[in-house]
């Protein structure tokens, strides 16, 4: 893997009080010792499963160091830009429609992996013929809550069926540091482009790329660009 890779995210502050209410936190800090303190978005278990050898163990990254606090029924999600029906998804609009379950390997591009993690939530093609795309349509950009992030995929990666508007994770709903209530999960690609605290989806010609692609990331980020494997979707 190109060191190159990993800078962006070294780059972030993350604010420590972000971390000061998660409970596990200190004893966490003794079982990994140094390597939590150097890392940039800490070394958070979730429940028991974070202290075991190869248990879960995200890295939670925030672009802002805050981590939106959206109750679930407040959640709103727009659908917006080139579709025939433009539209305002809640929480229970989103569980209404049919759900997929994958579990799959969460890979960051700076090296860590989270194996077989449980996921839940809909289709984004789902999502996105309901709103109806126009035939001007290309790709699809998307808006956080943070105000910070955004991504962008072309309509194709888009219509992929292992790319899902997810709201439950790990076997619950998603934590507000994992970007909950709902959060894209798009699973063939590094860990960037799953927007956390995803607030819209858009429509338009040709996606911009986003946040991470613009601070150096590359635009395709299929797993395995960069570490020998083959351009193909992890299984
Ligand atoms: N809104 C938002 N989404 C984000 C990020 C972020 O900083 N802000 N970081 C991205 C990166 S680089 C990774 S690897 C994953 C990490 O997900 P996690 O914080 O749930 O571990 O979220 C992605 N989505
Ligand atoms: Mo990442």
């Amino acid at each position: 893997m190109s060191r190159d890779i990993s800078q962006p995210e070294q780059g972030i502050p993350i604010g420590r009080r972000v971390f000061l209410g998660i409970a596990g936190l200190g004893i966490l800090g003794i079982v990994f010792g140094s390597k939590v303190q150097s890392a940039v978005g800490e070394t958070i278990g979730t429940g028991i499963g974070g202290l075991l050898p190869g248990g879960d163990r995200f890295r939670i990254y925030s672009i802002t160091g805050s981590f939106p606090n959206i109750g679930s029924t407040d959640y709103r999600l727009t659908v917006s830009g080139l579709v025939d029906h433009p539209m305002t998804l809640t929480l229970d609009d989103l569980k209404s429609m049919p759900s997929v379950h994958l579990v799959k390997d969460f890979q960051c591009v700076t090296g860590w992996r989270v194996p077989q993690v449980h996921w839940e939530g809909v289709k984004l093609s789902d999502v996105i013929d309901a709103a109806g795309a126009r035939s001007q349509a290309g790709g699809v950009e998307f808006s956080s809550f943070d105000g910070a992030d955004t991504e962008s995929l072309t309509l194709s990666q888009a219509r992929r069926s292992d790319v899902i508007v997810a709201y439950r994770m790990l076997g619950g709903p998603i934590s507000s540091s994992h970007g909950g209530p709902v959060r894209l999960y798009v699973a063939p690609m590094y860990g960037y482009k799953s927007l956390k605290w995803l607030s819209g989806i858009r429509l338009v010609e040709k996606p911009v790329p986003g946040y991470w692609e613009q601070n150096g990331y590359p635009v395709d980020a299929w797993v395995g660009n960069f570490d020998g494997r083959q351009d193909a979707p992890i299984t």
